[in-house]
């Protein structure tokens, strides 16, 4: 078996974060709709949990943020003239297409891709799949520039292959990495991938949500699985409960996420949950894994608890003594039922014997917590030499970015500022010269 460590890919955070209220299924962007947002500290937050991660020893690196506005869109669309002509437009006659194409959507990089490791796949390459996110039109153009960074990050053919996105129809809705996880022994082994979808396309009778939209399909799950030529006894498709996402859980890792051979999970996440744990063991005793189920109950804490405190959005991080690290929210500590359930956790002799907080507010208005902010990149040695360097989180690279973000970001925006052709003009100059710090000179069609 080769050693792999498990790189996560934070987003960071753009010059315009802004709170749009676009995500309709998603609670917390609903509540906050058109407050204002607080760009250089959204930055500064998910960089000082990459810094710390960093420190603690975790691999750690970075995805850049994506142009924004996005003209291209707003052209497509009609509003025509100069880019302030354009803004000045949108602003008038449409300002929900403006948020859109000035979404602060792609810093949540688990929908970025879904990622298969080189253990996994057909042709011992890594794999990834950029999520076409066709559920929202703030996010259904995210992945062009998705597959640009990726393709510019993970650019050897030899050790990489990265995909386009599905195709953009509801059939093959997808949304990449927030639904699904690995179960192995040690990030390096053969594992089992678990698609977790919330619909089927073709099949009428299957169980759906009624009030929220079901973003995931299994049609795009086993797509996503083909590409990337997974074997059949090793990938598991499991049915989202549809109770729990009109509850606003909207992605799985809101409500499940799943590290090594743990699988930490509400009673209610699946559709089944009985068979979801028989399919995914027997699955798991092909690869040599015996899974570790850690099954939080209703009683102990509410699905909206849950949503609300996003427990189950944290990362489990593996230690190198063996142990596992919980990476929460402070959320997490506000909610008096999460807080208990987690002090018992940590107490109980499990896998999990330590909690990681972090400040991450700017993010969770967007219900964005530690999870969506992460893409999981499993790598051996050698395929890490392979990726582009420049992205990899240092102390050095820590600090040019906060210099970058004190120089370049805002500290208050509000709605009317999306229409101002400054904020498209700093963006542009920041993005300009993020690329050179990075060293990533063709990262954006600009
Ligand atoms: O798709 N929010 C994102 C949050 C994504 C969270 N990711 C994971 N769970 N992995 C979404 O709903 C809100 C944007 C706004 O309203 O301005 C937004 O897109």
């Amino acid at each position: 078996m080769a050693q792999a460590r498990e790189f996560n890919f934070d987003g960071l955070v753009g010059p315009s974060h802004n709170y749009a209220g676009l995500s309709f299924g998603n609670v917390a962007s609903f509540n906050n709709v058109k407050s204002a947002s607080n760009p250089k500290q959204a930055a500064l937050q998910g960089l000082a949990k990459m810094r710390a991660l960093a420190q603690r020893g975790f691999a750690q690196a970075l995805l850049p943020p994506q142009d924004r506005p996005n003209f291209r869109l707003l052209r497509s669309l009609g509003f025509t003239g100069s880019d302030a002509d354009v803004l000045a437009r949108a602003y008038k006659e449409s300002p929900v297409i403006l948020a859109c194409a000035y979404s602060a959507s792609p810093m949540w990089t688990a929908n970025a891709a879904t990622v298969s490791p080189s253990a996994d796949t057909g042709d011992g390459r890594v794999h990834f799949t950029p999520a076409n996110l066709n559920n929202k039109l703030h996010r259904a153009f995210e992945h062009a520039q998705s597959a640009r960074s990726l393709r510019a990050i993970f650019s050897d053919p030899k050790h990489f292959a990265v995909h386009d996105a599905l195709p953009g129809t509801p059939a093959f809705g997808d949304e990449g990495a927030a639904n699904h996880t690995r179960l192995c022994a040690a990030h390096g082994a053969q594992a089992v991938e678990v698609f977790v979808y919330g619909r089927v396309e073709f099949d009428a009778a299957a169980p759906a949500p009624k009030r929220f939209p079901a973003r995931q399909t299994l049609e795009a799950s086993q797509a996503v699985a083909r590409l990337h030529g997974l074997a059949a006894e090793r990938t598991v498709y499991v049915q989202q409960n549809p109770d729990v996402i009109d509850q606003g859980v909207f992605h799985n890792d809101v409500i499940a996420v799943g590290n090594g051979n743990v699988l930490f999970y509400h009673e209610q996440a699946f559709a089944d949950e009985a068979a979801t744990l028989e399919r995914v063991r027997a699955a798991m005793a092909g690869v040599g894994a015996e899974l570790q189920a850690v099954r939080v109950d209703t009683g102990a804490v509410a699905v909206a608890d849950a949503v609300h405190s996003y427990l189950f959005n944290s990362q489990l991080l593996s230690k190198a003594d063996g142990k596992m690290a919980l990476v929460i929210p402070q959320e997490c500590q506000e909610n008096p039922a999460v807080a208990r359930y987690l002090d018992g956790l940590v107490a109980s002799g499990g896998p999990v014997d330590e909690l990681i907080h972090f400040d991450l507010r700017q993010s969770m208005r967007n219900g964005g917590g530690p999870a969506c902010l992460r893409l999981r990149v499993a790598l051996t040695d050698q395929e890490a030499a392979a990726m582009h360097q420049g992205v990899v989180m240092t102390e050095a690279l820590y600090h040019t970015l906060v210099a970058w973000v004190e120089k370049h970001y805002r500290d208050h925006l509000e709605p009317q500022d999306l229409a101002d052709p400054a904020l498209a003009l700093e963006t542009r100059a920041a993005l300009e010269e993020l690329t050179r710090m990075l060293g990533l000179p063709g990262l954006y069609d600009l």
